[in-house]
């Protein structure tokens, strides 16, 4: 049995970026199939994630959930290559599109787009996607990819500085605007931030973790 198991649902896309940085640090984990149906019952609430979400991480009797501290703990408690720059300013760097992916990126892209998109595959608000919803999410991930794309102007292939948990994390969110129509408007108009994000989703740990959805 792996001394790594992570509890998270198939389509969480902060699933899939624990799953990353497991596999660029090469740890062996075993994987909890969360059903969405279960995050709100007393058992998730008690013994994954006290908010009803996905991942969770359990190692050798440490259970940690929040995508940004899972990340920070398994580059930082195992070997392998560092995923956080030792550069104040890199660092902080990273730091910073963590927290907009958290604040900013997820609501709009997974949160607006990608959950009404693809709604009547998957069940999300009664199978009934919200085109205003949807419209209104366009202007406001075309900023963010204006403010990646501003960050990857001087020729620079990542983020911050070498490829970090910013990279991880921003690319985790952003590639599942390939699954929508808006996919030709938003990306296919900034070949920067697409080939940035070929560079990063291409990593062997990306082909690792990656689900295939089935549609
Ligand atoms: N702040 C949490 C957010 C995790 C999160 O929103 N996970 C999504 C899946 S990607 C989830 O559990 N959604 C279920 C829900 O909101 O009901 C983290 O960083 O881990």
């Amino acid at each position: 049995m792996a001394d790594c198991i992570l509890a998270a649902s198939k389509m969480s896309s902060y699933g899939l970026a624990a799953r990353v940085v497991l596999e660029e640090k090469g740890v062996p984990y075993e994987r909890i199939a969360v059903d969405p149906a279960e995050l709100d019952s007393p058992r998730h609430l008690a013994e994954v994630h006290p908010f009803g979400k996905v991942p969770a991480l359990y190692h050798q009797g440490f259970h940690i959930y929040e995508t940004a501290a899972i990340a920070r703990y398994v580059d930082e408690a195992f070997d392998g290559p560092a995923l956080q720059p030792d550069d104040v300013k890199a660092h902080a760097t990273m730091q910073k599109w963590i927290n907009i992916t958290g604040q900013y990126i997820y609501p709009a892209v997974i949160g607006d787009l990608v959950m009404q998109r693809l709604a009547p595959k998957i069940g999300a608000f009664d199978g009934v996607m919200n085109e205003e919803v949807v419209a209104g999410s366009v202007p406001v991930i075309s900023h963010q990819l204006d403010l990646i794309g501003q960050a990857l102007g001087d020729g620079a292939d990542f983020l911050a500085g070498d490829f970090s948990l910013a990279d991880i994390f921003v690319a985790t969110m952003m590639q599942y605007i390939a699954l929508t129509p808006e996919n030709d408007e938003l990306l296919g108009s900034r070949p920067t931030i697409a080939e940035w994000l070929q560079r990063v989703t291409s990593r062997p740990s990306y082909k690792a973790a990656a689900y295939d959805f089935g549609f």
